[in-house]
């Protein structure tokens, strides 16, 4: 699918923020993908619609994890957490995206794994450093994600876990395993 096509699938799925956000996004993954290797028409697809189902209203997104082979332990966390498996599932139904890569990268976008795939690791970086965004320490990332990908991934999931406790939150554990995988890079 080219871009223009994606785009148009996804813009009435977001508000104008939102959208803007996807194409800087976009553009960020693409920049990481020719310094870290990557195929870009894929990198491309998976940025475009990371986040597809972000507005999905909550009752709609909780039906799909209900009936659809989607993992109940979500259902114990925050609904936030809901739109990137819930997007994969969608993007596949409603846009005819077949490619596993890319729905990974949007399965895991929010929360990271283990072992995640270079492509997860692409989007779930250029997700927290597109020049959009404001988080304390945004900027130390940014300069990581010029040195070393599995490095930056590792502070992605570091503020995040760090913000996240700082908010009382519970933490899934995708986001732990992702933070003790990505580690190997202190060692
Ligand atoms: O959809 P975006 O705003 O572009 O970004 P995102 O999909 O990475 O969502 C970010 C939010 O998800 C951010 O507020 C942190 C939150 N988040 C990430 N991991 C967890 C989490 N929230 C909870 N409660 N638990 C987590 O493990
Ligand atoms: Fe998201
Ligand atoms: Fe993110
Ligand atoms: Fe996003």
């Amino acid at each position: 699918m080219e871009r223009s096509e994606a785009l148009a699938i996804v813009e009435p799925q977001l508000n104008k923020a939102r959208f803007e956000h996807t194409i800087r996004v976009t553009d960020t993954a693409l920049e990481l993908a020719k310094k870290y290797g990557g195929k870009l028409k894929t990198v491309e697809l998976a940025a475009i619609f990371h986040d597809y189902a972000k507005y999905r209203n909550r009752a709609e997104m909780q039906r799909w994890i209900e009936t659809e082979p989607l993992p109940k332990d979500l259902l114990d966390y925050h609904h936030e957490l809901w739109h990137g498996p819930v997007g994969a599932l969608l993007v596949k139904r409603e846009a005819g995206i077949e490619n596993e890569d890319v729905l990974s990268a949007i399965r895991w976008h929010t929360t990271g794994r283990a072992a995640m795939s270079h492509i997860e690791k692409l989007v779930f970086l250029a997700d927290y450093i597109e020049p959009g965004r404001d988080f304390p320490g945004v900027d130390q990332v940014r300069d990581a994600a010029k040195q070393d990908l599995d490095f930056a991934c590792w502070m992605v999931s570091k503020n995040t876990i760090t913000y996240l406790i700082s908010k009382n939150q519970r933490i899934y554990p995708d986001t732990f395993h992702a933070y003790n995988d990505l580690t190997k890079v202190m060692e």
